[in-house]
Formats: structure tokens, sequence, C-alpha cells
């Protein structure tokens, strides 16, 4: 029998069902070393929040988040909450010694997540940040090819996220469903909601950002808050694009927005290098474009690889050759590389220290945007 362990999720929204999706389904697929069950789920609602355990099998629910820290049987938190509540919860988890897996960004600047690394490192605690994209296997293969060295040296970086959803000046800020809208609850817009997700994987396949140059645009300045029922200025970035330099000498180019009208969740990054190029794109996630110039002429050119093979990153655990897998299993596969590394006792990345870094970047970008000038990253310890 594997030991179970005991996971309280905090935050029934969109996040909170990815979540309890990936521990429901982690032990069918993977052959992990402990067995998640999910005991506690906490929101604002009472209503909604016990809908929620109905639906998804928590035998418990709560409106309070302490009550799931103060929960002796709870070894796994998951906050899947907006923003500004991460630090609080994550540093009062790692006190009580519970294990952590975070909502990607870490928290809304460099300073409010530095305080939350120390408190799991101080507690020992295994820990995770949720950028679940470097886990679509497509992706993850991209990081395999890059580290075998087909690419050869590096010379360019590029990575968009595009989305449309906020064009409409009648949206509110504030509350569910629109607090990444509101500078308070989220810290930045586009920077740190969906940049945060591009310059994670940039890192983790081409290593740390030195410097950047960024501009941003808050296109409608004012919103109804519905917190206040008053219409306020809108402190987030709607779109921000970026340049910067890689610590490797190659050069790197982002571009996120709410306004590109079409566009849903189109998140694509190419990598160009000495030999080879890679290129992918969210909304056909199994694919790899990958172009090999030590290819014979004749045949030279960009393939597509359909990434669904049992020797392509974990893809032996689903179905057969050739049928593919979504979005909801990169949430699977990071529960399932976190469990299998707890039980040899390692990290697994990106560690609340290894997601600094990512924090630090986006720190820089809106530093630089708001200035008009380039700036130095912070380096991650
Ligand atoms: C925003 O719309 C959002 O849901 C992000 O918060 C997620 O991190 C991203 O994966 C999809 O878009």
């Amino acid at each position: 029998m594997k030991k179970k362990l005991n996971v309280g999720i905090i935050g029934y929204g969109f996040m909170g069902r990815t979540h309890s999706n990936a521990y429901r389904r982690v032990a069918n697929f993977f052959d992990v070393p402990y067995d998640p069950v999910l005991q506690v789920i906490c929101g604002l609602e009472e209503k909604a929040a016990k809908a929620f355990a109905d639906q998804w099998g928590y035998p418990s629910h709560t409106t309070d988040w302490r009550k799931v820290i103060d929960n002796k049987k709870i070894d796994i938190v998951d906050i899947c909450v907006p923003n500004n509540y991460h630090a609080e919860i994550a540093i009062a988890a790692a006190q009580a010694g519970k294990m952590i897996l975070c909502e990607k960004p870490l928290a809304r600047t460099g300073a409010e997540a530095e305080p939350m690394v120390q408190a799991v490192e101080k507690a020992g605690v295994a820990n995770l940040v949720s950028f679940n994209y470097r886990r679509v296997p497509a992706v993850t293969l991209a990081k395999k090819l890059i580290d075998e060295g087909r690419l050869g040296r590096i010379f360019h970086y590029r990575a968009n996220f595009l989305q449309d959803w906020t064009i409409s000046a009648k949206l509110p800020q504030g509350g569910m469903g629109t607090w990444r809208l509101d500078v308070k609850a989220a810290g930045s817009g586009v920077t740190g909601d969906l940049l945060a997700h591009c310059i994670d994987t940039a890192l983790w396949q081409n290593g740390p950002i030195a410097s950047v140059c960024a501009m941003t645009e808050t296109f409608v300045k004012e919103r109804m808050h519905t917190e206040t029922g008053k219409v306020e200025p809108v402190g987030i970035d709607d779109a921000c694009t970026f340049f910067c330099r890689f610590k490797n000498g190659s050069l790197g180019n982002f571009e996120s927005t709410r306004y590109a009208r079409g566009h849903k969740a189109l998140y694509t990054f190419e990598i160009n290098g000495e030999h080879a190029s890679i290129a992918w794109d969210l909304h056909d996630l199994h694919r790899l474009s990958y172009f090999d110039h030590r290819d014979d002429s004749i045949v030279r050119g960009w393939r597509s690889i359909h990434v669904s093979d049992g020797d392509q990153p974990y893809m032996g655990h689903w179905w057969v050759p050739g049928l593919q897998i979504g979005y909801e299993h990169s949430f699977v596969h990071q529960v399932a590389d976190f469990l299998e590394n707890l039980g040899k006792g390692q990290p697994t990345s990106p560690t609340f220290r290894e997601a600094l870094a990512t924090q630090y970047v986006c720190d820089a970008v809106l530093a630089s945007a708001k200035k008009g000038t380039w700036e130095q990253v912070k380096a991650g310890e």
C-alpha cells in the first residue's frame, strides 16, 4: 500500500479545478510513490465550496484557509487563489510544516516572493510553483533537444502570449473572474499573468536573462471596481513587449497582450540556434516544429513532430502512439514529477527559489517600461 498524502486546495476557481483533476488522475497513470487524497477544498463562498467539494469528491470544505493550514491531517497545501494571498498563505503553510504547491506567479513582486522562499527553505518543506507549460510533452521535448546540444549556440529566443478577453471597457476590475485586472490583487497585468509563463520556460530552456528593455500600455484606463462599485483607475499593464539579453549571449523578444482580437491563449515560442530551430504553439500543443540544417539538403525543411510516442516525454504513461493529450495533462505531469521527486528526496523544478528568478525578470520589465530605460535583472541566488 502506498502512503497517502492528504491534500488541501485553497481556491476553487479555474486553477482549483485543474489541480483537483491532477491529484485525482495522477496515480491512475503514473506509478508514483504516494497516493494523493483530496481532503479539503477552501473558497470564499460556503455554497460554492460545498458544490465544488461534492463535484470533485472532497469529504470536506471550508471558507477559512487557516483551517486548512491548522488541519494536522493535511500534508500538501495547494494555493490556487489570487496573487495577493499567495505570500501570507504560503508562509503560514511552511511554518506549519506543510508541503506547498503554489499557482504562478509566485507573488506580485520579487520583494513579496523573497520571504516565501526563505520560509519554505527554513522549514525544509517540498515546494513547487505551477508553471504548467513546461510539462506539455512538446515543450519538455524542446528542452531535451536544447540540452542535447542539437541547436548548437542559441542566437534568438522569441515568445508571445496573446489573448483578447479584456478589450471591452465594460469589463469590471476586481472580484471573482476579474481579479486579474485589479493591480492590488494581481500585482501586474499581462507581465505577471502571461509573460511569467514565457519567462519561466525561457529561463529553463535558455538560461538566465541579464537585462531587459520594455514598454507597456494600459488601453482601458478606468474600470468599475466590483468591490467598491466605483469607477477607478486601472493599474495593470494590458500589453507588454520587451527585448532582452540572455547571459549566454542570445537575444530575446517577448510580447504579451489581452488585446489581440482573435487570440484566446496563443502562447508560442521559437528558438533559433546555429544548427537548428524549434517552434511551438499552444493551440497545436502536441506538435513541435523542428528544422535541422544538418539534414540532407534535398530533404531539408521544417518537420512537424507529433509528440505522442511512448519514448517522448510523459507520453508512455498515456494512450498508444499517435493519440494525443491536452492542457490538463500538464498539471497531472507536474504532480507526478512532484511525487516522484518527493520519493527520491529531491526538489521539483521550478521551486520557489527558481520561480523567484522569473519574478525578478518581471520586476525589471515593469521598471524598464516605467522609466524608459534598459534594466539589469537581479540575479536569482
Ligand atoms: C489568464 O487568462 C490565464 O488563465 C492565466 O492566468 C493562466 O496562467 C494561463 O495559462 C491562461 O490564461
